[in-house]
């Protein structure tokens, strides 16, 4: 499990089992449930560097679309429209992808 050490295993089935429906996912209930609203800037970027699997220094549309695959393998991908909504969230500038700095942070500690 990828957040091994940064999210215990119950939160995260608990935030998993809240969105198991298409449409369902709100990143705002995930990062509550799964603990993520409560970590620190630092475990927040540790998490940021998981997600950003091509090590481009942001999170773009399609990283975001796996982003339940990083808590478990077995779960599903973002919907379009999720990813779409869960990424004007992050994208403080428009530019169609969510960086380390700025809103990005905000996006994790609602
Ligand atoms: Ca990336």
């Amino acid at each position: 499990m990828a957040f091994a050490g940064i999210l215990s295993e119950a939160d995260i089935s608990a935030a998993l089992k809240s969105t198991e429906a298409k449409e369902s996912f709100n990143f705002k209930t995930f990062f509550a449930k799964s603990g993520l609203s409560s970590k620190s800037q630092a475990e927040v970027k540790k998490i940021f560097e998981i997600l950003d699997q091509d090590k481009s220094g942001f999170i773009e549309e399609d990283e975001l679309k796996l982003f339940l695959k990083n808590f478990r393998a077995d779960a599903r991908e973002l919907t379009d429209s999720e990813t779409k909504i869960f990424l004007s969230a992050g994208d403080s500038d428009g530019d169609g992808k969510i960086g380390v700095e700025g809103k990005y942070g905000r996006v994790f500690h609602i």
